[in-house]
């Protein structure tokens, strides 16, 4: 049963939180990384219609995120409507035109030969849902005055952990995509200037045939250090 008690001044809850024995932890742990090693970044996606009680649970697990002085400073829009993701399709493309063919250096490109990608983004009309994360730079206070969010890059970084995991637990596919500049976003979405895009994920079933680039992963040598 949740306790309560205030501590100098402030309302605080016990923390229960359900404990496992050694072997448990290991096949726990060990299941965790099988399944999230099965996650991709998918560009080719079904048209197939997902729920939006799904999109709102995804969401806010999302949410559930740590963040600086808990300010959660994040937003997430999800699109749905047909002519609002044409319409972020055909800015993304073209920013994406111009990234393609002059903004991105030969070193880049060649970076991304393996992955296959071009300007084309069909995706962002195929997929279901277009969840576009927005990072609140700071709290709109009244009177023009302008409240502090902390560690925003940071936290709504985290907040999108929690994203892409809580869609490949759903058995979604997602993809993390930056058109770069992204400012369009705002502006189709009609975002308060507070709100600053932080990326754009579609969301939906993979397509019937779908091609991810053949990837490995660092070794744990390679990423990690123990002291
Ligand atoms: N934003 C472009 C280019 C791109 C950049 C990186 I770094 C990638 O990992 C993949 C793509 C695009 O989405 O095509």
């Amino acid at each position: 049963m949740t306790e309560e008690k205030i501590i100098n001044g402030f309302p605080f809850v016990s923390y229960w939180k359900e404990c496992f024995e050694q072997e448990e932890m290991l096949s726990r742990s060990a299941g965790f990384l099988q399944w999230m090693d099965t996650r991709r970044s998918v560009r080719d996606f079904s048209d197939k219609p997902v729920a939006k009680e799904v999109i709102e649970h995804i969401l806010l697990t999302a949410s559930t995120a740590p963040s600086g002085a808990h300010k959660q400073p994040w937003t997430f829009c999800a699109v749905s409507d047909p002519a609002i993701k044409k319409q972020i399709r055909e800015a993304a493309e073209a920013e994406e035109y111009e990234s393609y063919n002059s903004r991105m250096p030969p070193e880049w490109l060649a970076d991304l030969l393996p992955l296959q990608t071009d300007w084309h983004k069909d995706f962002l009309e195929i997929a279901p849902w277009l969840i576009i994360i927005f990072k609140r730079i700071y709290e709109p206070g009244g009177n023009g005055r302008k409240l502090n969010n902390y560690y925003v890059q940071e936290s709504t970084g985290i907040a999108t952990g929690f994203l892409l995991s809580a869609i490949h637990n759903a058995g979604l596919a997602a993809l993390t995509h930056t058109p770069s500049p992204m400012n369009f976003l705002a502006k189709i979405l009609n975002r308060p200037d507070n709100e600053k895009p932080f990326l754009l994920v579609p969301v939906g079933y993979p397509a019937q045939e779908c091609w991810v680039p053949k990837l490995q992963r660092k070794t744990l040598d390679e990423i990690a250090r123990f002291y």
